[in-house]
């Protein structure tokens, strides 16, 4: 605006002002709307709303605190500025008739004679948010551009599939075999599960929340890649999430959000569906789940937009000159939208509209059954259509769409809006009937109770199209491709320094990040390491990296840092190399998971190591511990501070005797509980092989412990045991008539080095020392060959590795570790003779290592104890010798014991 204009104006407005004076507020109220018109059409809407912010800021100040969060209950977009619908809207609805059709008919099927489950209500809902996408939106991935990433809400997979059958990508056996994967040819998993349908499905949802997590880490991850230069995208591919809006309670769904404002992370989208249901009932019966997330995400600085009325509404909200209708709307909670949608037409306008008579006549023209037909929004593709495109052009802020739909949309009576709907699985002839002619499915009466498939022919209208499309889009969608990119990883004795032991104490923790150090030296594969931590470096001693490497900021760094004279200063940088995600131990893991399957989404492998405070692992964030595994992720988690008793002072919430148990229980998680440096350098090198130039499809765990020992070298010919679980580390001493084995693991193994000295000067026995890296993979390989053996009875049995390495082994078996018991009995039964297991079962608390291990009986004491005691237990000993060990060794036998029940 040119000088002479904005004195003009502004000499207005102080008139306009100064005549208000003795006014009344009608009069003040329609001063400033001209006053607004008037800043709209000179300002633009963006320049207006940074002005209308200010203004309300200054007030805020001054006056009672305003809401201000929510806008009103109708759509964020006006029709005017709604653009012109690029598709051909009947040959659209013609697709996506018959996919909602198969949709239904692959549940239906599959429940008449399994009670394999599925959903019909959940896709029934938002089909028409899917194929606004599909048709206009989702980008598929071609050569130099990686795909769109889209989430799908796992309980819309039906939908899908459907669509995949009718691109002609899935057959009618595939949907014949709708949740029964292990029928002949194969079937559909009930989700996306990329471990199951590993060319198809890229991202799993089902388990809520973690969909929407993963989903803005994803999108920061995308941003970190190109920042470090390692991709070579033509344009910036677009984050798409889908969620329930019952999935919106999810602390996960929710407690990132800040990430993507902060972030600016305007390549994701999310849409929330809010059907107002979730399985047992309503989302917010008393309240409006589309307002509530409004304010929610705008105070979290996103960009909101609202799809709550369809086009039909247009116009009667256009004639509401009173404001009724809008106080109506507003008035309303949703458990009577639910209540609008499962009554007929006279219920709305008697109780809807009817509330006050001035609404009646906004629809006087409209019969009943044109008013239940009213539509919401997220059905109205013109109005989806035209949130999908203020999203993607939108800049600087993500998006979320809220889009208000019907549970179980055309369901009818078999349970469209009802509270019963996202449990329906079956439907009677009579409803699929109903069904069919409302969708115009070409499905004769005689078949219909079959619910047969029904795909157009690969000439007509609708295949073209829709397959035209998804060409101009640049191919399918969901496809998980996996570029064969091989990384060329350092080997073995790139980690001389741990083959030869260091003179100096160090903890295992130290190890790994000097293991880390040579690693970020190799040229080959430095820039596809991503270090992941939670806030927890300086706990592990690792903040040297810092400044090393530098710590991923999108902003760089805008300030000094306090620490900015010392050498190991808080280095943020736009191409910084660390994730430091804060205190989030699910961000982080939503981090491990984008970087450990960026081999197959972006055909970028890169390398995360998550290492983070050992309890707040499996514990804390099992579910995407498992997730890791289904969706294929490899990488390097390291569970820190390990130990229920050599993390000592932190105390019960701290102390983790367990993570190596949960990690077990993942199929593709080799969980390892290394002692010294070269054991770690042994794994994490056959680690990066086997994930990286094998390509295996499989995670690692390590446990890592702050204590300071002597880091040996590494014995000859040990390489082959570190890996498989189990070597002899250090045998007993000759010459004795009592054979002993004890197996230790981590810093736990120092007891029984200490034990086997005492065993042999005091006790007359000879004690082998082992080294146990992993009790599961031994037991792994134990129980494929007994399965083998169940099922070859006739052959020749195999023989597993722990039973070859162990047969000629005489004398009794003890194992300790920092872990419970139930870590080392896991190969109890291949063991010669059983297994006796010391361990650390029960509540840590705080207290010095040496109290606590005697506490816990792990100590030296306790393991020399316990060894005569499995002597005895065998008569290779008298049990004399043990109650004079008890009492040599200062043990009281009715000390507490450490667990309760
Ligand atoms: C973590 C987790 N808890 C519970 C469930 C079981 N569950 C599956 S769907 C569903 C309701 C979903 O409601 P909503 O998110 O609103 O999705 P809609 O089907 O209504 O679109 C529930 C409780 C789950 N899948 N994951
Ligand atoms: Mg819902």
């Amino acid at each position: 605006m040119n000088a002479d204009k904005k004195e003009i104006y502004g000499s207005r407005a102080r008139v306009a002002g100064e005549s208000l004076k003795n006014q009344n507020g009608d009069k003040w109220g329609e001063s400033l709307q001209s006053v607004f018109e008037l800043a709209l059409e000179n300002q633009g809407p963006e320049r207006t709303a940074k002005l209308l912010e200010k203004l309300a800021g200054q007030l805020r100040a001054v006056g009672p605190p305003s809401s201000g969060a929510t806008t009103p209950y109708v759509n964020t977009i006006p029709v005017e500025q709604q653009p012109q619908y690029p598709g051909d809207r009947a040959i659209e609805r013609r697709i996506k008739s018959i996919m909602r059709w198969n949709a239904m008919a692959m549940v239906v099927k599959a429940n008449s004679t399994t009670n394999v489950g599925g959903h019909i209500a959940s896709f029934a809902s938002s089909a028409t948010l899917y194929e606004v996408a599909f048709n206009h939106f989702f980008r598929g991935a071609t050569a130099d551009f990686p795909g769109d990433i889209v989430y799908f809400q796992g309980h819309a997979a039906p939908g899908m599939y459907a669509r995949a059958y009718l691109e002609g990508r899935l057959d009618d056996k595939h949907l014949q075999n709708f949740r029964q994967e292990l029928a002949e040819g194969g079937g559909l998993s009930s989700y996306p599960h990329p471990y199951l349908m590993p060319d198809f499905w890229q991202f799993p949802t089902v388990s809520m929340g973690l969909g929407p997590i993963m989903s803005l880490y994803q999108a920061r991850f995308n941003r970190y890649l190109q920042a470090r230069g390692l991709t070579t995208w033509k344009e910036e591919p677009k984050v798409w999430a889908f969620l329930g809006d019952g999935e919106s309670d999810e602390p996960e769904s929710l407690g990132a959000i800040t990430l993507a404002a902060r972030e600016n992370l305007d390549n994701i989208i999310w849409v929330v569906n809010c059907n107002l249901q979730r399985l047992d009932g309503p989302v917010r019966g008393n309240g409006k789940i589309i307002q509530e997330l409004e304010g929610l995400f705008r105070g979290a600085g996103w960009n909101v937009i609202k799809v709550i009325w369809g086009t039909q509404w247009d116009e009667i909200i256009a004639r509401d000159k009173s404001g009724l209708l809008l106080k109506r709307m507003e008035e309303c909670v949703d458990g009577d939208y639910q209540k609008y949608v499962v009554e007929p037409g006279s219920y709305t306008r008697k109780h809807f509209f009817g509330k006050y008579p001035e609404l009646l006549e906004l629809v006087n023209h409209l019969t009943d059954d044109q008013i239940r037909k009213l539509l919401r929004g997220g059905h109205d593709a013109r109005k989806v259509y035209a949130a999908y495109k203020a999203a993607s052009d939108h800049k600087g802020q993500p998006t979320v769409i809220l889009a208000k739909t019907v549970k179980g949309y055309g369901l009818g009576e078999a349970g469209e809006g009802k509270n019963i709907s996202h449990q329906q699985k079956k439907m009677n002839e009579k409803e699929l009937r109903e069904f069919r002619e409302r969708f115009k499915i070409p499905i004769s009466d005689d078949v219909i109770a079959e619910t047969p498939f029904y795909r157009p022919a690969a000439d007509s209208v609708e295949t073209k199209y829709l397959l035209e499309r998804r060409q101009a889009l640049g191919g399918f969608l969901p496809a998980r491709k996996v570029t064969p990119v091989v990384l060329d990883v350092p080997k073995l004795d790139c980690f001389t320094e741990f083959l030869k032991g260091t003179n100096s104490e160090i903890s295992t923790t130290t190890a790994f990040g000097n293991v880390l150090r040579i690693l970020l030296r190799q040229k080959s594969i430095s820039r596809n390491i991503v270090p992941i931590i939670p806030d927890e470096a300086r706990t592990f001693g690792l903040d040297a990296f810092f400044r090393e490497i530098g710590i991923y900021s999108s902003k760089g760094q805008l300030y000094e840092p306090v620490d900015s004279n010392s050498l190991l200063y808080y280095h943020e940088a736009k191409d910084g190399q660390i994730l430091e995600e804060g205190i989030t131990e699910a961000g982080s893991m939503a981090s491990f998971i984008a970087s450990g399957t960026s081999y197959a989404t972006h055909g970028v492998p890169t390398i995360p190591f998550y290492i983070y405070y050992s309890m707040f692992g499996p514990q804390r964030v099992g579910d995407l511990f498992w997730l890791a595994g289904d969706i294929r992720a490899k990488g390097f988690l390291l569970g820190a501070t390990s130990g229920r008793t050599t993390l000592n002072g932190e105390g019960l919430q701290h102390q983790d005797g367990h993570s190596l148990l949960l990690a077990s229980a993942i199929p593709t998680c080799l969980p390892y509980d290394p002692a010294f440096g070269y054991e770690l350098a042994v794994i994490i090198a056959d680690g990066l092989r086997r994930m990286y130039v094998e390509k295996e499809d499989i995670f690692y765990y390590l446990s890592l412990y702050n204590e300071n020992h002597a880091m040996p070298p590494m014995p000859a010919g040990v390489e082959d045991g570190i890996l498989k679980g189990l070597y002899k580390f250090k045998a007993g001493a000759e010459g004795k008539k009592v054979k002993a084995h004890i197996l230790g693991s981590g810093p736990i193994i120092q007891s029984a080095l200490k034990a086997q000295e005492i065993l042999a000067e005091r006790y007359g026995v000879s004690a082998d020392v082992w080294s146990a890296t992993s009790y599961k993979l031994l037991r792994t390989d134990a129980i494929r060959c007994q399965r083998w053996n169940m099922l070859h009875p006739a052959e020749e049995p195999k023989k597993s590795y722990v039973e070859k390495l162990l047969a000629k082994e005489q004398g009794a078996f003890v194992a300790v570790s920092d872990n419970i018991r139930t870590v080392p009995d896991q190969i109890a039964p291949w063991v010669p003779g059983g297994l006796f297991t010391l361990g650390t079962d029960g509540f840590g608390r705080s207290d010095t290592r040496a109290r606590l291990r005697r506490f816990f009986e792990v100590d030296t004491e306790s393991t020399v104890i316990g060894t005569l005691y499995a002597l005895a237990e065998k008569n290779l000993i008298s049990r004399d010798v043990v109650a004079q060990s008890i009492k040599d060794l200062g043990v009281n036998p009715e000390k507490i014991e450490p667990q309760l029940v």
